[in-house]
C-alpha cells in the first residue's frame, strides 16, 4: 500500500494543530473519512434524497436501492448467510441496546448473563438495565496481567442459570484480540447465545459471522472510515424471529389496526422509523474502500505501526503500557510515572498530537487496573511510522516536563 497516496485522500489530515502538521491517533475513537466516502454522502443529497422503501415514484426506488445495495455489502463483508441478519442501527451502542431490550424481555429473574471486565460501557449498562426490570445478574470473566481473557475462569462461570454472554471482540482500551470463536463454542455447549461487540474489531480485523457462529455481531461504520450515525447488529434469524420488536412505527410493520398490530418480515421489523439512508449508502463506499485496501493489508501495517510505539514507549522512563497480549490490534494504552493522562493529553495536543485519554468508557477496567485513566493513541491506515516517532519523541518530552 502506498501509503503518501491514500492519505492525499483526507484532506484533514493537512491541518495544522498548535501550529505543527496534525498527527491523528485516536481512530478507535473515531476514524477520518476519505473522499470517495464524502461524496458518496454529496451524491445522496444532490442526487438521491428520498425517503426509502416508502415511494414507488424513481428516486424513492432508486434511494432504496442503494440502502439495500449496502445491506448486501454489509453481508458480504461479515460473511453473514442473509440480508435479512443484517440489521442497520444508529451504532454499536444502539445494536447491543436492541439484543438487551428485546432479549432481555425473554430473561427470567435469576438469569445471569456472562461479561468481561474488559467492556466498553456500551456493553455493560444496557444489560444492566434489563437487572432493573427483572433480577438478572451480570457475572463478569477476569483477565490476566497482559490483559487477556482468563479462559478457565470464564468456563468456570457458566452454571445452569447463564442465559447469555457479551463480550468484546477487541478491547478498545488494552487492543486485545480475544478468542471469541473459541468463547463462542464454549457458551453454545452450555446452550447459551453469545453477542459479540464488534466496535473495535470490524475495522480492522477479518470479520465471518458464520465461521465464529456468533449469535449478533454489532458494528459501527464511523470507526470504518464511514459515516457517523450508522450501525450494523447481525443477528442470526433463529433468535431475530424469536425476539419482540425493539421500537415501534413505521416500516416495521405488517399490519395495524387499534385491537392489534403484527409485524414485518426481518430484518425491517427491528428497522423501525425512517433509517439514516445517505449515510448508510455512504457505508456502502466506506466497505467498498476497505475491500479496496484488503483488511489483512491494513491490519499488517497497522501492526507495524503498533510493534514501533510499542518499542518506542517502552524506552521511556517509568512507562506503564496496559495491554500487552501478543494477539493485540493496533492500539497502546499508557500512563508515565504519576503524570495524569489528562495533562499528557493536553500537552501532546499542544505538539499537535491527538490522543485520548480518560476512562475510555471502561470505568470497570480501569479499577482493574488502579487507575482512573490512561493515554490512548490508536492507529488507521493513513497513519505513517513518521508519525509514530513523532508520537514517540513527544511523548518523552512531555513525560522529562513534567516529571
Ligand atoms: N468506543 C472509544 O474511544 P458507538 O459509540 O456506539 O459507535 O460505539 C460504542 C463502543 C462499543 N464498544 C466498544 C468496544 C467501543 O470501543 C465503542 C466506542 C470509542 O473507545 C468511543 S467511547
Amino acid at each position: 500500500m502506498d501509503i503518501n497516496k491514500i492519505r492525499e485522500d483526507y484532506p484533514i489530515l493537512q491541518r495544522q494543530i498548535e501550529g505543527r502538521p496534525l498527527i491523528y491517533l485516536d481512530n478507535a475513537a473515531t476514524s477520518q473519512t476519505p473522499r470517495p466516502v464524502v461524496e458518496a454522502i454529496d451524491k445522496m443529497y444532490y442526487h438521491y434524497k428520498a425517503n426509502v422503501h416508502r415511494g414507488v415514484h424513481t428516486l424513492s426506488q432508486e434511494a432504496t436501492d442503494l440502502v439495500e445495495l449496502t445491506r448486501e455489502k454489509v453481508r458480504a463483508f461479515i460473511n453473514a448467510g442473509s440480508t435479512q441478519e443484517v440489521i442497520f442501527t444508529r451504532g454499536t451502542t444502539e445494536g447491543i441496546n436492541l439484543v438487551a431490550s428485546s432479549f432481555g424481555q425473554m430473561l427470567e429473574n435469576g438469569d445471569e448473563i456472562i461479561v468481561s471486565v474488559m467492556e466498553h460501557h456500551s456493553n455493560i449498562v444496557p444489560w444492566q438495565l434489563i437487572g432493573q426490570r427483572k433480577r438478572v445478574t451480570l457475572r463478569v470473566v477476569p483477565i490476566n496481567e497482559r490483559g487477556e481473557i482468563d479462559m478457565q475462569a470464564y468456563e468456570d462461570l457458566f452454571s445452569d442459570n447463564t442465559r447469555f454472554v457479551a463480550v468484546a471482540h477487541v478491547s478498545n482500551v488494552l487492543g486485545t484480540v480475544n478468542p471469541v470463536k473459541q468463547m463462542i463454542e464454549i457458551a453454545h455447549r452450555h446452550g447459551v447465545p453469545v453477542l459479540i461487540d464488534g466496535a473495535q474489531a470490524a475495522p480492522h480485523v477479518h470479520v465471518d459471522v458464520q465461521d465464529l457462529d456468533c449469535d449478533f455481531y454489532a458494528f459501527s461504520s464511523h470507526k470504518m472510515y464511514g459515516p457517523a450515525g450508522v450501525g450494523i447488529l447481525y443477528g442470526k434469524r433463529y433468535w431475530l424471529n424469536q425476539m419482540p420488536p425493539y421500537q415501534g412505527g413505521g416500516e416495521m410493520i405488517g399490519q395495524v389496526t387499534f385491537e392489534r398490530t403484527t409485524f414485518a418480515e426481518l430484518p425491517f421489523k427491528f428497522e423501525a422509523g425512517t433509517p439514516d439512508f445517505v449515510d448508510i449508502a455512504a457505508f456502502g463506499a466506506a466497505i467498498d474502500y476497505i475491500r479496496s485496501l484488503g483488511i489483512d493489508n491494513i491490519a499488517a501495517h497497522e501492526h507495524e505501526l503498533l510493534t514501533a510505539a510499542v518499542d518506542g514507549l517502552m524506552g521511556i522512563e517509568g512507562m506503564r503500557l496496559f495491554g500487552t497480549s501478543l494477539n493485540k490490534s493496533g492500539v497502546v494504552s499508557f500512563l508515565v510515572n504519576d503524570i495524569s493522562s489528562y495533562d499528557m493529553g493536553l500537552l501532546l495536543d499542544k505538539l499537535g498530537i491527538a490522543v485520548r485519554t480518560g476512562h475510555h468508557c471502561a470505568q470497570p477496567l480501569m479499577a482493574r487496573y488502579g487507575v482512573t485513566g490512561m493515554v490512548r493513541a490508536s492507529f488507521a491506515v493513513y497513519n505513517t511510522l513518521d508519525e509514530v516517532a513523532a508520537f514517540v519523541a513527544a511523548t518523552r518530552r512531555v513525560a522529562d516536563m513534567l516529571r
